[in-house]
């Protein structure tokens, strides 16, 4: 559908899907990347013909990380007058689901990408790792607080001070990502699942998800109590009543998201 520098988006239907197309760099994530990759997403998210969003990279390399070369130079102030921070915490409040289909390379702030997805879908030669303490740095983008909370707390740990990579067998068995499959099926998975989705009450879709990042940085009651509110708000829906109603004429619903 459009395609800028460094991001392509292709619609199937009701999903996006957008590349990140960098090869030559191993889709490192300089900044201006970063900028086209967030603006493309919140376009998409704003679109209302667009119903789920897949994102991926190249067969080598989802991404390998922030720009080594872009921050090799830069001083404590300069990164934080440039708060790029400002740019990657959009991604935490798109309302529609992201899912992350993830082939090669997923490291340092490439794996912190995947992992600010809602799901990910994952080839089976893909590599997952933050190997930031590789390189006299650590993390900056969630990845001790997503990977922690992702496989806890002594996983995390391993894999963040070492800096090794695990393998996306590995990734699975320890609830990284939700499934792998054949590389040259991970984004036609990633797909599948995705239009699962986008057949869904949209509203509903929305609901839940936000329901469920609720869950990961509030308490239970706080979370349960948003819960029932955003129960009660869909029972005001026309989807509800068409899904109810479909379901008991025993036909497909149709839904509108309203
Ligand atoms: N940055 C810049 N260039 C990179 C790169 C990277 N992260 N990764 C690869 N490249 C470039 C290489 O320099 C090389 O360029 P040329 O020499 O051809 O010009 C080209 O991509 C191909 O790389 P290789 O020759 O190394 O390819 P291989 O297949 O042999 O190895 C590799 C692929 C991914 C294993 C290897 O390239 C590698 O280890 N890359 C670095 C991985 C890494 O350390 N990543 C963590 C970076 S630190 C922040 C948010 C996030 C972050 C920071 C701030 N804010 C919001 C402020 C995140 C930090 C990081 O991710």
């Amino acid at each position: 559908m459009s395609d800028g520098q460094y991001i392509h988006t292709r619609m199937h239907d009701r999903v996006a899907l957008i590349r990140i197309q960098r090869d030559e760099a191993r889709n490192a994530l300089n900044l201006a990347l970063m900028n086209e990759l967030v603006d493309t997403l919140e376009c998409l998210d704003a679109d209302e013909t667009v119903r789920c969003m897949v994102l991926t990279g190249g067969e080598k390399a989802f991404a390998a990380g922030a720009d080594i070369a872009e921050m090799a130079d830069v001083t404590a102030p300069a990164m934080k007058l440039l708060n790029q921070f400002r740019i990657w915490d959009k991604i935490r409040f798109l309302t529609k689901p992201l899912i992350a289909a993830v082939n090669g390379y997923a490291l340092g702030g490439g794996c912190e990408l995947a992992m600010a997805c809602d799901m990910i879908v994952a080839g089976e030669e893909a590599k997952f790792g933050q190997p930031e303490v590789k390189i006299g740095v650590m993390p900056g983008a969630g990845g001790t607080q997503r990977l922690t909370r992702n496989v806890g707390k002594a996983r995390a740990l391993e894999m963040l001070l070492t800096g090794n990579a695990i393998s996306a067998e590995r990734a699975w068995q320890m609830g990284l990502v939700n499934r792998v499959v054949a590389t040259d099926k991970c984004v036609d998975e990633a797909l599948r699942l995705a239009h699962e989705i986008a057949q869904q009450a949209p509203m509903a879709v929305r609901l839940i998800k936000e329901s469920v990042l609720k869950a990961l940085d509030t308490d239970i009651q706080t979370g349960m109590d948003f819960e029932r509110n955003a129960f009660y708000l869909l029972f005001a829906t026309e989807d509800k009543s068409e899904g109810m109603k479909a379901f008991l004429e025993r036909r497909n619903p149709v839904f509108h998201g309203r």
